[in-house]
C-alpha cells in the first residue's frame, strides 16, 4: 500500500480539534505524553518508546507487522474492521473470481491476436468457490459470491455456520476443502500457522477437472501465505490453470520476479482493499471513545493466536 500519513493526519483533526495529535518522527513531542499510536508498519522498536500508551491501532485490517515487533509495548492491538474496507476487498474478490470464470485473460490475449473465438460458458452454479479465511472479509466475499451464483465453501480455523456456505474448518477440514475448490480465494491473516500454506502441495489437491477444467487461485491475504516458486511450478504442471495475486513474500514484487511477465498471472500492487482515512479515521475515534469511556475497544488482536 502507497502509505501516507498526511490523509490520516487531516482526517483526525478535522473530526477530533479537541485532541493533541503529533505525527511522527518530526512532531512527537515528548513521548510520554502519547496515549494513542496510529500506525501502518511502523519500524520495529518505536512504539516501545511512548512508554504511556493505552492502545495502539493498526490502520489496517492487518496486524501481523505489528506483532512482528519484539518489543511491542503490552496495550490493546486494535485493527480496522468497517464496511468501507470489507466492501473493497469484496469488489476485489468478485472482480478476480469472475475474471477467472468468464475466462478473461484468455480473451485479452485473443483480442491481442484479433481472434474471434468463443470457448464454453459454465454458469456460476456449476462452479465450486472455495475461501479460506472466514472472517470479516471472507464472510462478505462469500456472501456476495453466493448473490452473483456460485456454490460457495470456507474454511477457518474454528467452526462457522454461514448461511448457504458449506463450512470447513481445522486441519482435517482443509483437504475435503481444497478437493472440491475449482477457485480458491485466500483472505487468511499472516501468522506462524499460516505461513507458506499456499505451496505445490495445496494446490494439487485442488479440483482441476471440474467445469472451469483448470484450477484458480486468488491471493489477497498476505505474502508470507504464499510459495511463489511453488505458484509458479504449479502453473507450469497444470495443476494451476491461473491466479490472481494481489499480495508477494517480498514487497514491491522485485523486478526481476518471474512472475511479472507470466501471461497466467494477474498482479496488482497489494492494492485490494485499500485503507481510506476519509471513512476509516471515525472508526478509530470511535474506539478511542470507548476506551476513553472505560470500555474495551472493538476488534483487537489476540496475542496469542497472531490474529
Ligand atoms: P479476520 O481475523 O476477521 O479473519 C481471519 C480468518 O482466517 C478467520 O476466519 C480465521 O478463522 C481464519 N484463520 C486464521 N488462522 C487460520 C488457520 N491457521 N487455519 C484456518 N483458518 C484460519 O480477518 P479479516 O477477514 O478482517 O482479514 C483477513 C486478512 O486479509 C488480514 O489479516 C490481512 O492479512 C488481509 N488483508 C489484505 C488486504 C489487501 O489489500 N490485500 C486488505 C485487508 C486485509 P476463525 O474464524 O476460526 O478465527
Ligand atoms: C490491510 C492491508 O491489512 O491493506 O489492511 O493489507
Amino acid at each position: 500500500m502507497g502509505w501516507d500519513p498526511k490523509g490520516w493526519e487531516q482526517r483526525f483533526r478535522a473530526l477530533a480539534p479537541q485532541h493533541d495529535i503529533r505525527v511522527w518522527p518530526d512532531a512527537v513531542g515528548d513521548p510520554a505524553g502519547i496515549r494513542y499510536a496510529c500506525v501502518w508498519k511502523p519500524p520495529a522498536g518505536l512504539l516501545a518508546e511512548f512508554r504511556n500508551l493505552k492502545a495502539i491501532f493498526s490502520l489496517g485490517a492487518g496486524a501481523d507487522d505489528l506483532l512482528a515487533d519484539p518489543k511491542l509495548p503490552d496495550v490493546p492491538v486494535v485493527r480496522i474492521v468497517d464496511p468501507d474496507l470489507t466492501m473493497r476487498m469484496t469488489e476485489y474478490v468478485v472482480l478476480h473470481v469472475l475474471m477467472c470464470h468468464r475466462r478473461q485473460r484468455l480473451y485479452d490475449a485473443q483480442q491481442r491476436e484479433r481472434l474471434w473465438f468463443e470457448h464454453g460458458q459454465p454458469a456460476a452454479r456449476e462452479v465450486q468457490v472455495g475461501i479460506m479465511g472466514l472472517g470479516v472479509l471472507g464472510t462478505s466475499a462469500a456472501q456476495m459470491l453466493q448473490r452473483v451464483g456460485f456454490k460457495v465453501a470456507g474454511w477457518s480455523r474454528t467452526p462457522k455456520t454461514l448461511p448457504g456456505v458449506e463450512a470447513f474448518h481445522g486441519a482435517q477440514g482443509l483437504e475435503p476443502f481444497l478437493r472440491q475448490s475449482e477457485i480458491l480465494v485466500c483472505l487468511l491473516p499472516a501468522t506462524p500457522a499460516t505461513r507458506g500454506i499456499i505451496n505445490l502441495d495445496l494446490l494439487r489437491k485442488l479440483r482441476k477437472h471440474g467445469v472451469l477444467q483448470g484450477a484458480y487461485l486468488v491471493n489477497a491475504g498476505r505474502g508470507s501465505l504464499q510459495v511463489d516458486a511453488d505458484i509458479l511450478a504449479a502453473l507450469e504442471e497444470g495443476s494451476l490453470a491461473g491466479a490472481s495475486l494481489d499480495v508477494f513474500p517480498t514487497e514491491p514484487l522485485p523486478i526481476e520476479s518471474p512472475l511479472w511477465g507470466h501471461p497466467k498471472l494477474t498482479i496488482t500492487p497489494h492494492n485490494a482493499a485499500q485503507a481510506v482515512p476519509q471513512t476509516l479515521a471515525i472508526s478509530v475515534l470511535q474506539q478511542i471513545d470507548r476506551i476513553e469511556g472505560g470500555q474495551a475497544p472493538e476488534n483487537t488482536i489476540n496475542r496469542t493466536i497472531g490474529y
